[in-house]
């Protein structure tokens, strides 16, 4: 039998661990986007928790559960320098529960270059089961940050990504309306920020329309929702995105999508990548999870960013040619929705 196709984990796992000394980022560090910057760096922007939470009485979640943003820098995509400080608080009356699982793309578009930042902004208790919008934050420098509000209204969704450029001249954004990933296209930024009426409710009536991938029996039969922004290559969009069992255990696969129209599946991944293995993946907040959220290329290696247990930031590789290949040779009869 041959073996299997999986991320290789890095020897200096995990990359991130909660600080005691500083409260915000004291009890959880995890789940965590990556770009590389103008100026050559790679920034990593993660969630980060205080001490202070408890299990809640039904045993799923923990109370007293909010989230900020934390940002760190890096020169070499494995050893990281953080901020003092969050970078996006949980200070609006639309994320005051928490602003959770950043993802940072920085897109160019009309010649202006910007890192978009969405992330899930709660208005109620995390694990209420309610409240959860996608909001959008910014930054040009990952000096000062802009939040600009919620961007999906009226619907429970997260997972949201921007793609780093447009497609067929728009700007495009994958997210997840339970229990699938679907594609939103924007004309412009001010569209985001103030869409025309009816934009959404007419969006939202055709969704099947714009469903991107379903979850698949087995190790994604629960729900999938997309990681990193998607990265470009000659065969299509590579989408590293995650899936979720009956178990509740959350897996990575990959998919090859169209690109001009990533709606368009030209191959998914048979099996998932990488699996909770290790302790850091298997024991934490929240057991058995690997979250991935951010990806880079570093001479023709992906580094993917994950978050493992809902505790720590970790990082995982591969050869982008390769795991194309693999995706082509092994993934193609998977392809479609
Ligand atoms: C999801 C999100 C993630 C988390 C995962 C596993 O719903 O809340 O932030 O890593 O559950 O707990």
């Amino acid at each position: 039998m041959t073996e299997k196709f999986r991320l290789k984990r890095h020897p200096a796992n995990p990359i991130l661990s909660p600080d005691p000394d500083r409260v915000w980022e004291s009890g959880a560090v995890f789940n965590c986007g990556a770009t590389v910057a103008d100026d050559g760096r790679v920034y990593l922007l993660y969630r980060a928790i205080p001490q202070g939470y408890r299990l809640n009485l039904s045993g799923r979640g923990y109370d007293n559960y909010i989230s900020s943003v934390g940002c760190a820098v890096s020169e070499d995509g494995v050893r990281f320098r953080r901020f003092e400080e969050p970078v996006l608080k949980p200070d609006d009356h639309f994320d005051r529960f928490g602003c959770e699982d950043p993802r940072v793309t920085r897109l160019q578009f009309d010649g202006d270059t910007r890192y978009l930042i969405t992330y899930t902004a709660l208005s109620a208790p995390a694990f209420s089961g309610y409240g959860n919008r996608v909001a959008l934050a910014s930054t040009g420098d990952f000096r000062t940050f802009r939040k600009h509000g919620v961007i999906i209204p009226d619907v429970n969704d997260k997972d949201a990504v921007f793609f780093p450029e447009p497609v067929g001249g728009r700007i495009a954004l994958l997210h997840r309306i339970m229990p699938d990933i679907q594609i939103v296209y924007f004309e412009d930024f001010e569209q985001i920020l103030n869409p025309p009426e009816g934009f959404w409710p007419r969006y939202l009536e055709r969704l099947d329309e714009y469903t991107v991938m379903r979850p698949r029996p087995g190790w994604e039969s629960a729900k999938i929702g997309a990681g990193p922004p998607p990265i470009k290559t000659g065969e299509g969009w590579l989408l590293i995105y995650h899936g979720v069992d009956e178990n509740h255990v959350y897996r990575a696969g990959a998919a090859l999508l169209d690109l001009d129209d990533p709606r368009r599946v030209i191959a998914r991944s048979p099996y998932p990548i990488l699996e909770p293995m290790e302790p850091y993946e298997r024991e934490g907040d929240v057991p058995n999870v690997v979250f991935p959220e951010g990806a880079i290329v570093v001479d023709g290696d992906l580094y993917v960013y994950y978050g493992g247990a809902d505790k720590v930031c970790c990082l995982a590789t591969a050869s982008l040619s390769e795991l194309v290949d693999w995706l082509l040779s092994e993934g193609k009869g998977r392809a479609s929705v």
